[in-house]
């Protein structure tokens, strides 16, 4: 065992994986004591993914397969270039994220580009967000390329539910469908969880609420995070589109109802600013994506996982 990384998969001593948390929070937008003064950078790395979410406009515009999507995208080889520049305009910016537009496990790229910016900038914080399906099995990958925390949206603990927002899940060359694919779906996720969790890393997780779906599963999504390793969760109010066009978002009442029912197991963050996929700046302060990507990729809209 005396391979670093997997050192490192040892699980950590509570108090240790506190101390890392606290670490951290100082530093990180989006894990509480730090909103408002630092920053966060998301690189369009990630261009595929492998479910399908039915709130998710990436398979309706026919953004995977277009001619051009290369150019809308950064390829991991200019990952150091955005961040220099991101660095350049914003110097508070703490914290470098991969939020989309795809999943950042369904190909390669997302863990390239981190690895070149964790060679260049030891000191930034590496981010990432994720469905969760493949996590487990690339925890040592997310270790080597310098990632200290992880996003996991998970939609719903039951697979009634998240059969109604995932339509397809796609794992080793295999297509599930339905509950079949929800139930692979939650059972990866939460394993997912547990490793990195064990493996030293910080993970959030966040919720799209989508009413009269998933609105009464909160609590038990929380409790089942929490279980598995999670320290903060954060409810992010569905964006009406693709098979949800006509769900209305939830309003304050129904936002609130969320935080209460996740608060019993898991702090929230009640200050997202639901990024997106190429943000930059301070959240719900400054934004410079325009300036960073020239306005190409601000031109069109894109789902984040945040
Ligand atoms: Fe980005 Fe997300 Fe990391 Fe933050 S955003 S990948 S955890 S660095 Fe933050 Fe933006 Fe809300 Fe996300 S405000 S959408 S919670
Ligand atoms: Fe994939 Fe994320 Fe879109 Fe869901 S929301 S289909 S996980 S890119």
């Amino acid at each position: 065992m005396d391979h670093p990384v997997l050192e490192r998969t040892f699980r950590p001593k509570e108090d240790e994986a506190e101390r890392v948390f606290d670490h951290l929070r100082k530093k990180h937008p989006c894990l509480g004591e730090a909103h408002g003064t630092t920053g966060r950078v998301h690189l369009p790395v990630a261009p595929g993914c492998n479910i399908q979410c039915g709130f998710c406009r990436r398979a309706f515009n026919g953004e995977d397969i277009r001619p051009g999507l290369a150019s809308r995208l950064v390829a991991p080889n200019e990952a150091v270039d955005f961040v220099t520049r991101a660095l350049e305009l914003c110097p508070a910016i703490a914290v470098v994220g991969v939020a989309g537009p795809g999943d950042t496990l369904a190909t390669g790229h997302a863990l390239e580009a981190f690895g070149r910016i964790h060679e260049r900038f030891p000191d930034l914080i590496l981010c990432m967000s994720t469905n969760g399906l493949v996590l487990g099995r690339a925890i040592l990958r997310i270790l080597d390329a310098g990632v200290s925390t992880l996003t996991v949206t998970v939609n719903g603990s039951k697979p009634d539910i998240v059969s109604r927002i995932v339509s397809w899940v796609a794992d080793d060359g295999r297509i599930f469908r339905g509950k079949e694919g929800a139930t692979l779906l939650i059972r990866r996720q939460l394993e997912g969880i547990a490793r990195a969790a064990e493996a030293g890393l910080t993970v959030k997780v966040n919720m799209v609420l989508i009413p009269g779906v998933n609105d009464e599963d909160v609590g038990a999504v929380a409790a089942a995070v929490s279980g598995a390793g999670a320290r903060l969760f954060n409810v992010i109010p569905l964006i009406p589109q693709g098979i949800f066009r006509d769900t209305i978002s939830p309003d304050c009442e129904a936002l609130r109802q969320a935080r209460d029912d996740a608060e019993r197991s898991l702090p929230v963050f009640r200050h997202c600013s639901h990024c997106r996929a190429d943000a930059c700046g301070i959240p719900g302060l400054s934004d410079f994506s325009k300036e960073l990507y020239g306005g190409v990729l601000s031109a069109s809209q894109t789902f984040s996982h945040g």
